[in-house]
Formats: C-alpha cells, structure tokens, sequence
C-alpha cells in the first residue's frame, strides 16, 4: 500500500532529476577538497546565505553542532529557546562533546526568544559564571509549530549580539519555509547571523546533508570540526549533487507544501474530536490535539490512521503534528481527513 506519510518533511525521496543528477555527478575526494560538486554546491549555499563559504555536511545536527564548537570554547554558554531543536532533540551534543553549558529562555508562540530575555540572560564578567558566547536561534521554529520570525526580529538580534560581543547561530533547517513564507530572501534571514545551518533533505527532497554557511575563518574552524565528528566524507558529490538540483528547483515551490498544510488545516478542523493549535499552520506543519471527549491515545490515533494508509506523528499523548511536503499532493490531503474522520468515528 501507498502511505500518505505525514510524519515528516525528512520522509521525502529524491525526485526523478535529483537520481539522475546523482548518477552523473563528477566526483573527487571531499576530504581533500577535491569533489568538484561538493565545492559548487558549497558555493552556490554560500551565495543564497549571502555569506563567504558553505561547508556540506552529512546532517543538520552535526551542522548544528559543529557550529556551536566553531563558536564556543570549553566552560562558554550558549543562550537556546527551551523548545529548541539544538536544545531538545540533539543528544545535548554540545554539552556532551564540547564542555559548553547551555541557557534556556523561554520561546514566545511564534518561537523567538524575547530580546529583554537574552539581553538579562548575558553574564556579567565573573569568575563564577560561565561565559555568554553565542545566541542560537531557529527559523522556522519546529517545536514552536513551524513558525517564522522576520528579518527585522533576526537583525535585532543580532544588533544586541554586536553590541555585547557575541556570536548568533541560525538553526535554518527550514529556512526556505521561513523565507518564501513572509515573500524574502534567504539571504534577508541570514544576514545578521555569524552562522546558518540549512537542511537538503527536509522539504527540499534531498537524500542526505546540510550546508553550514558563514565566514572563511568560522568554515576554516567548522571544516576542522566535521573531521574530527567523523563527518569528512569522501566521494560526497553524489549527495551534492541532489543538494544542487534541491537549491536550484525546490526552494521557490514549498509555497504548495504551505497551502497544502492550510488546505489539510481546513479540513482536519471541521471534525469533532480535533482542536487545531491557534495560528497553525503557519508553513508546512499542522499541529492540533485531541478534544477531551476523544478516549483514545494519539498513539492509539496513529496507529488505526496507518491501516487506511496514512502514518502521522504523535508528539505527545493527545497532541499530533502533520507535515506537508513534495510527495503530498491533493488527493492525499482528502484522504488524510477521510482517515482521521473515520478513525474518530470508530
Ligand atoms: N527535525 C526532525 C526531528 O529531529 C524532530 C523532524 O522530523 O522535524 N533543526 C531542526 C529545526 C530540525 O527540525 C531538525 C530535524 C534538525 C535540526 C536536525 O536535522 P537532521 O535530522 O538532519 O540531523
């Protein structure tokens, strides 16, 4: 059977051109340098980033990762939300692997970090804290909904960060959700950050890899990090290769994937049993719970939802989130509320 899979944008298969491009693609030694796909997607990220170079990496949390190590030394703090990514779902890695202590301010609903927080949050110089090195922002913000923050919200940001000489990190694992939503630029979301990670292979249809992308000295320091994380790949022009096709043919059409998410909202909100989160979808993420008189678990939900062909994700007992991307078209959002109609009626 055909599954409406809708558990995650990261669920999505390369499209016909990117195996093609994949099967052709020039390839050298990535660890030398010398995979001429793996350098021309580096650069053409770097030129979308509007920043000097790109560093491709097998996955956005090592992207993550190794650009917190970039920024920080051992006893740093860095400043996260409480629902980041970086702070929930990364293994802790930055404390793990680089001795960095994090401090947790509250996301607001549309997942920013209020600035009068940050800016309270700095420490003072005292031998007794740790020191405040780096803000860690993500945009669009996943636990917070898919949300989006503005370029004027980034700047101000990193205008404070200048201020009191820290870094700004951009988790962008969706950062072409975030920019073709508000009708901007990558490049406008990314300009006040030292640093931005980008994920290939979420709605952009990718297979593997992310680009890191900042300074020459920051991608020196990061390219140094990859390696010692074990993620010096070698013939890796055959990911690029994707990764190029996803820069070049897939950014501009996750607007569908948006009012495919709006379009499956509409009809997920006219069942009974179901209370959509306020303000979703606000990209490609619907997220709702279960009304009070549905006994059932989410869990229970998911797993009825997956013998009529449609796998969807329980993020918590009663509480689901749906993602829309390029292999969900319109007959599978119909057949989505079908599902969960006749699930809730059973
Ligand atoms: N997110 C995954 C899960 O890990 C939750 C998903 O299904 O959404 N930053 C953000 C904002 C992400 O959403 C993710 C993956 C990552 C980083 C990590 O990327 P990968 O999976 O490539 O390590």
């Amino acid at each position: 059977m055909e599954f409406i899979d809708l558990r995650s944008d990261t669920v999505t298969h390369p499209t016909p051109e990117m195996r093609e491009a994949m099967a052709k693609a020039p390839v050298g030694d990535d660890v030398y340098g010398e995979d001429p796909t793996v350098n021309r997607l580096q650069e053409m990220a770097a030129v979308m980033m509007g920043k000097e170079a790109g560093l491709f990496v097998p996955s956005g949390t090592m992207g993550n990762l190794a650009a917190m190590l970039a920024h920080c030394q051992r006893g740093d703090e860095v400043i996260v939300g409480n629902k980041a990514h970086t702070y929930l779902y990364e293994g802790g890695g930055v404390s793990v692997l680089g001795g960095v202590h994090s401090c947790q301010l509250p996301n607001q609903p549309d997942g920013s970090i209020a600035l009068k927080e940050i800016e309270a949050a700095i420490r003072p110089d005292d031998p007794h804290e740790p020191v405040t090195r780096l803000i860690c922002l993500e945009n669009t913000h996943n636990r917070c909904g898919g949300t989006y923050q503005s370029p004027a919200y980034v700047r101000q940001v990193g205008d404070l960060a200048r201020k009191r000489g820290l870094f700004v990190h951009l988790d962008g694992a969706r950062i072409f959700n975030a920019a073709v939503a508000q009708g901007v630029q990558a490049k406008d979301l990314a300009a006040p950050v030292d640093s931005i990670m980008f994920c290939l292979s979420k709605g952009l249809c990718a297979p593997v890899g992310s680009v890191l992308c900042g300074s020459m000295e920051f991608i020196k320091k990061a390219h140094r990090i990859r390696k010692l994380l074990g993620g010096g790949m070698r013939q890796a022009g055959v990911l690029a290769a994707a990764g190029i096709v996803a820069l070049e043919k897939m950014t501009n059409r996750l607007t569908e994937d948006h009012a495919r998410a709006q379009r499956l909202a509409k009809g997920l909100d006219t069942l009974q049993g179901l209370r959509l989160n306020p303000g979703t979808p606000a990209t490609n993420m619907i997220f709702f719970s279960l009304s009070d008189n549905v006994q059932a678990s989410a869990e229970h939900i998911a797993m009825k939802l997956r013998e009529h062909g449609v796998l969807a994700s329980p993020i918590a007992e009663r509480q689901f989130r749906l993602v829309t991307h390029y292999w969900i078209e319109d007959a599978g959002v119909e057949k989505t509320v079908d599902a969960f109609r006749r699930v809730l009626a059973a």
